[in-house]
């Protein structure tokens, strides 16, 4: 078993079919012998799960600032981080999550116009340097993504934003992603699910020359 286990992350916009894609993922760990733990952002522990809650619910009688937005998601990270993720990394496991930071850079850094040097303040606080090893970016455009969530049919507080924030969290991902290639791997998640699915396994293949 490896001294220390893989972090990978995936992320994207709204209905870029990422979660769809954990399994796939996951199973091409688990078929060269490691084990694998899928968590989620914000979220993966009880207490963790007990602010994405709070975060992805609208309460009908006061706004969550984009200030405490932010706090709540660097609080629910480093609750992830130090009990959940950390530990099984040292187990020589395979942690996958469903978004991670760049999320926070996305959508809270180009999506809510926090500077992103305040992000990274908060981020060093919270996580330190604790990044993941690698990270599949799904690329989709917006309006598809959109579709995609419509017909799914239910939206949270975040996702009830208009079409120009979702337009600012695409340039905030693809920014991150074109300035950190090393880090972070674009694919095209315009296909169908198999064609998705194949390039994930490609790409993996080729990142990690597993
Ligand atoms: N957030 C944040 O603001 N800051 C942060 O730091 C973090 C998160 C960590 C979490 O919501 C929200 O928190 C999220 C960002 C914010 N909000 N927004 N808005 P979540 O965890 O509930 O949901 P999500 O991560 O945004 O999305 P999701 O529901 O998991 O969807 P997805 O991963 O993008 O896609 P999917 O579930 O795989 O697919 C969506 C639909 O498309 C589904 O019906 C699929 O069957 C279909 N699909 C999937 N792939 C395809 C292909 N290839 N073709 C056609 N249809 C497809």
């Amino acid at each position: 078993m490896a001294e220390r286990g893989f972090f990978i992350t995936l992320e994207g916009g709204e209905g870029c079919g990422k979660t769809t894609q954990v399994p796939v993922v996951a199973e091409f760990f688990r078929k060269r012998g490691f084990e694998v733990v899928c968590t989620r952002e914000p979220g993966g522990t009880k207490l963790a799960e007990q602010i994405r809650a709070v975060l992805l619910t609208k309460d009908p009688d006061e706004d969550l600032c984009d200030k405490s937005e932010l706090l709540l998601m660097y609080a629910a990270r480093a609750q992830l981080v130090e009990t959940l993720i950390k530990p099984h990394l040292a187990q020589g496991k395979v942690v996958i999550s469903d978004r991670f930071d760049l999320s926070t850079i996305a959508y809270q850094g180009a999506g809510r116009g926090i500077p992103l040097a305040e992000i990274a303040a908060l981020r060093q606080v919270a996580i330190g340097d604790f990044a993941p090893d690698l990270t599949l970016l799904f690329d989709v455009p917006v309006a598809t993504g959109m579709a995609r969530m419509r017909a799914r049919g239910h939206a949270d507080r975040i996702e009830q934003a208009g079409p120009e924030f979702f337009a600012r969290i695409y340039h905030g991902f693809m920014d991150y992603a074109q300035s950190h290639p090393e880090q972070v791997a674009i694919i095209d998640a315009t296909g169908d699910i198999a064609q998705v699915s194949a390039l994930v396994e490609q790409t993996l293949t080729q990142r990690l020359k597993l």
